[in-house]
């Protein structure tokens, strides 16, 4: 029978539909997930789909043959969530490998069992992305915090990879990326599991976007996404989830585009609308699916949340006499990525590496580290970026600081400042432990900064290796057993070997290799030194020439420290160097990227007397270059910039503007200040916050809707506003204690099944700056516990938050469990997949009190002083119920929606299905 690498070159393969979609269809009770055998366990367990795999085969048998029999080529085994750091939600962690195991032997037997000669069935081993994500703080105070280490998730997905492949799966699917670290932690384990199984079959990768910008949850783009996992041995790479088939179009056919793989796409039945429904019909769904086939951009079609067993049926027509997607050819390029593709072409010629992230490089980026200020290590980065750094250097090798742990922070405080992390990251050590635990804090593609032949071949070909296995480029240094390469002959001979044994043994990709030939420092006095430059050039030359696909790097300051304390001489050098270096095929270097000297702009006689030096043309060239330096040191100084030249932004007068530019790029550094300057402009502290501050965020609000600016640019802003508002505190205190006491409690709580709190926080910090005391319950939190807290407490107003869909319906049960306990006090509704619509047709109607939907956190405060002042609270209610009853008739016009609406509650789609 052919396999499934023969068969998806002749033609279209179809994967199945969603299998969450059709267990909603059996309506399952809490008792009936359980079974006999799990009546015990603690917790719900009502939505624990995997668990059916044990529970209930019968059904999981039955929904894989509902999708066999209308014609799906692979269907994916029932494991989705099936791994131990999801699975611990529902304290069914030690099923992890049963539930694998038996998924995948289901699933086999049903593909066996329909597979004939011209038409075999396989099975994908479905990994999902797990409920936590490797790059991104969960705790808002805490950017460098990390819920999920690369290691603690290697280690599940291996157990659940290994359960499936023994079990017979015929490939393994890793879906709904939102992370890359994540995705990048499942290849290694795929890795692991097909080798200590001996069974190697092709790797599916299937990443989900998140915003109309097509970014990832964590950020990237996706040609981002696609260099951090090329160092994989992939077989297909796709989308799904996320949009509606006609929504991913434009980002599919990117990635067809630029991806040499088999390409895959199986979308949401459309876009939810405002109650979370998918109303896309099988017919109109496979008809955009149909554009998809005509473009000849895809080979695997299926469907995401929402489809069903009707939709998979509509396609088998539509692949009859299609030409599948031809993989285009891989690229003959250098690709780095932070969150965004860094790709050296024929455009990018040389890549600027910026060099002051360097507790070695710079006193005052080591002061700043043993002084904790890591907001303003960080903003040396950022301005590193701003200059025009293409990717930046860290090194954190120092005698007393932990280096291991520092890099750690510091790379995971970069990751979550995006305009840092757009770049590229050099991780600079010369410990691969440290490299090896910093290249598991990096989702993009980054350069390991470096490794060579000093301590033998063995611990060279090793660190190649696993360098190679986490996905990064590598700087490979002119070193070998006998020392460092200093002659041009000693470069090209330690140079060549190291590529023999890179591109032979290690099977290393040749242009992720970048060779650095010592950058060392002229102009010594001491005349062995003099050839140094050329002699770097030359090699450079001779490298590019003949090892191909390789690149050249070096530390371009080095070159220059005997002229330390003269800059302008030192960059002179630098612009002369990098001007012959270049020509010569160096492409990349680590400098100083707020130089300002140009080598067009060197006055002749400078550019004679440094040029002279740089390539070694005349004997006395250092001397002279010595004397000219001394001679002109004063008049040149003050051809420098100005080093405390402030940033432009900075230059603007009106300080609610800069509040709110600092708002908008989430820059913390001078709220200090501004906000010092602002308190005097306003009579009460928390003004600033509802009228500059409120407005910055509002405009961070308008540029996500647009696509301008995406999560993790959004998350720094409330990062930001949060520091701001912790520095107008005590302001606020002391305003307060003029003011009377508060004016009232209000709980908050992101609901039961979603772990969003930006928002929540947001609001919280709103309604605290407005006399507000808050009672914040955090995230995950069950109805009983609500309602617990809410008597208990003696609250006024209930906030409840949510940003998945299935939090639209966990607020409809909060708020009629709220009733149920006799309580009428206002509720709030807030998040990204709440609508006015949906809080008027559902949340309100189960609930004695005010249930009021709220926009965004600005409008918080306004509803919360009308609901508890006595005056306007009989008023409001009426005109907002005024306005549901409206809302609900207008959408009873519109034909019976309630039926649909009762349907797919039943069907309780969820996002991440
Ligand atoms: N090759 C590779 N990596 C490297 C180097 C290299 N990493 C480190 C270094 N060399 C490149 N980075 C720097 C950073 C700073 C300086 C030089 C090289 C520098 N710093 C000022 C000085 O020492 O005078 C410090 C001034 C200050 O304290 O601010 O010149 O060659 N692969």
């Amino acid at each position: 029978m052919a396999t499934i690498q023969e068969l998806i070159k002749q033609r279209i393969l179809i994967l199945d539909g969603a299998i969450g979609t059709l267990i909603q269809t059996y309506n399952l009770s809490e008792k009936e997930f359980r079974g006999e055998r799990f009546k015990d366990l603690p917790g719900l367990q009502k939505g624990n789909n995997d668990l059916l795999c044990l529970s209930r085969p019968d059904i999981i048998t039955e929904i894989h043959c509902r999708y066999l029999s209308v014609g799906a080529d692979i269907i994916e085994t029932n494991t989705f969530n099936a791994q131990r750091i999801s699975m611990a939600d529902y304290h069914t962690e030690h099923l992890v490998r049963e539930i694998n195991l038996t998924a995948a032997k289901i699933a086999c037997q049903m593909a066996d069992k329909y597979s004939t000669s011209d038409k075999p069935r396989f099975v994908a081993g479905s990994v999902g992305p797990t409920n936590k994500a490797c790059s991104i703080s969960p705790d808002i105070n805490n950017p460098a915090f990390r819920s999920l280490t690369f290691d603690e998730l290697v280690e599940a997905y291996r157990e659940q990879m290994e359960a499936l492949l023994e079990g017979g799966v015929d490939t393994l699917l890793i879906e709904t990326i939102f992370d890359t670290l994540n995705a990048k932690a499942a290849i290694y384990a795929a890795e692991d599991a097909m080798k200590s199984t001996g069974r190697k079959v092709p790797l599916m990768l299937s990443a989900t976007i998140s915003d109309i910008a097509g970014r990832t949850l964590s950020g990237q783009t996706l040609d981002a996404f696609l260099a951090s996992v090329m160092h994989a041995d992939i077989f297909s790479i796709g989308l799904n989830c996320s949009f509606g088939a006609k929504q991913m179009f434009p980002f599919l056919e990117h990635l067809a585009e630029k991806a040499p793989y088999y390409i895959s796409v199986y979308p949401n039945a459309g876009l939810p609308n405002s109650l979370g429904l998918y109303d896309e019909t099988p017919n109109h769904m496979a008809s955009e699916i149909k554009e998809y086939l005509d473009k000849e951009i895809v080979n695997i079609i299926g469907g995401c949340c929402g489809t069903t067993e009707k939709y998979i049926e509509k396609y088998v027509p539509l692949t009859r006499n299609v030409k599948p997607h031809i993989p285009v050819k891989k690229p003959e390029t250098l690709w780095l990525s932070g969150l965004e593709l860094l790709e050296q072409n024929s455009e990018i010629n040389f890549i600027n590496v910026g060099e002051r992230c360097n507790v070695a490089g710079s006193r005052k980026f080591l002061r700043l580290i043993n002084e904790k200020n890591y907001e303003e290590a960080l903003s040396i980065a950022r301005k590193q970026v701003e200059d025009g750094a293409l990717a930046i250097d860290i090194n954190m090798d120092d005698g007393l600081l932990d280096t291991k742990k520092e890099m750690v922070n510091f790379l995971n405080l970069v990751m979550s400042d995006p305009d840092i992390a757009k770049v590229p990251i050099m991780i600079d050590s010369s410990k691969f432990e440290v490299i090896e635990a910093g290249l598991k804090c990096l989702q993009g593609k980054s350069i390991v900064n470096s490794i060579s032949l000093k301590e033998g071949e063995q611990k060279f070909i090793d660190h190649a290796r696993k360098i190679k296995r986490l996905g990064a480029a590598v700087v490979v240094m002119a070193f070998d057993e006998q020392g460092q390469a200093v002659t041009y002959e000693r470069k090209i001979e330690v140079c060549a070997r190291a590529y023999k044994i890179l591109t032979e043994i290690v099977h290393f990709n040749p242009y992720d290799i970048i060779f650095d030939p010592n950058v060392l420092s002229v102009a010594t006095g001491m005349e062995e030194h003099n050839k140094y430059a050329v002699d770097y050039i030359l090699a450079t030359e001779w490298i590019r020439k003949n090892l191909l696909g390789t690149h050249v790097s070096g530390g371009v300051s080095n070159l220059s420290f005997s002229f330390r304390g003269n800059n302008y001489i030192r960059e002179a050098m630098h612009a002369v160097f990098l001007y012959h270096a270049i020509q010569k095929g160096m492409d990349m270097g680590i400098v100083n990227p707020s130089t300002s000297v140009l080598y067009s702009e060197l006055p002749d006689e400078v550019l004679k007397c440094i040029e002279d030096v740089i390539l070694n043309r005349r004997p006395d060239a250092a001397e002279r270059l010595i004397e000219f330096a001394e001679k002109q040191k004063n008049e040149l100084a003050n051809m420098q910039s100005d080093p405390n030249k402030k940033d432009a932004w900075r230059e603007e007068q009106d300080v609610n503007k800069r509040l709110q530019y600092a708002l908008v790029k989430g820059i913390g550094d001078y709220l200090e200040q501004d906000l010092a300057e602002a308190v005097k402009c306003y009579p009460k502290a928390v003004d600033i916050i509802e009228g500059p501050l409120m407005d910055g965020m509002n405009t961070v609000g308008t540029l996500f809707g647009v696509g301008k600016m995406f999560l993790p640019q959004v998350v720094k802003t409330a990062r930001t506003m949060k520091k701001a508002v912790a520095i107008l505190q005590p302001l606020i205190e002391a305003d307060k204690q003029e003011d009377a006491k508060s004016n009232g409690k209000v709980l908050v709580a992101t609901v039961k099944g979603d772990v969003h709190d930006i928002g929540k926080n947001i609001v919280a910090v709103v309604m605290a700056c407005n006399n507000y005391e808050i009672i914040d319950l955090g995230v995950m939190v069950p109805a009983d516990k609500i309602v617990e807290e809410a008597i208990r407490q003696k609250v006024d107003i209930i906030g409840l938050s949510g940003l998945i869909t299935p939090s639209l319906e966990e607020m409809v049960h909060v708020a009629s469990e709220l009733r149920k306990a006799g309580l009428d006090i206002p509720i709030m509704i807030g998040g990204a997949t709440t609508s006015k619509l949906h809080t008027a047709l559902k949340i309100a109607p189960v609930y004695g009190g005010p249930v009021v939907y709220i926009k965004d956190a600005s409008q918080n405060a306004l509803a919360a002083q009308k609901l508890l002042n006595p005056k306007q609270k009989e008023s409001f209610v009426s005109q907002l119920n005024k306005e549901y009853e409206e809302l609900r008739e207008q959408n009873a016009r519109k034909g019976d929606k309630t039926v649909a609406i009762e349907e797919a509650r039943r069907k309780r789609l969820n996002l991440f299905e």
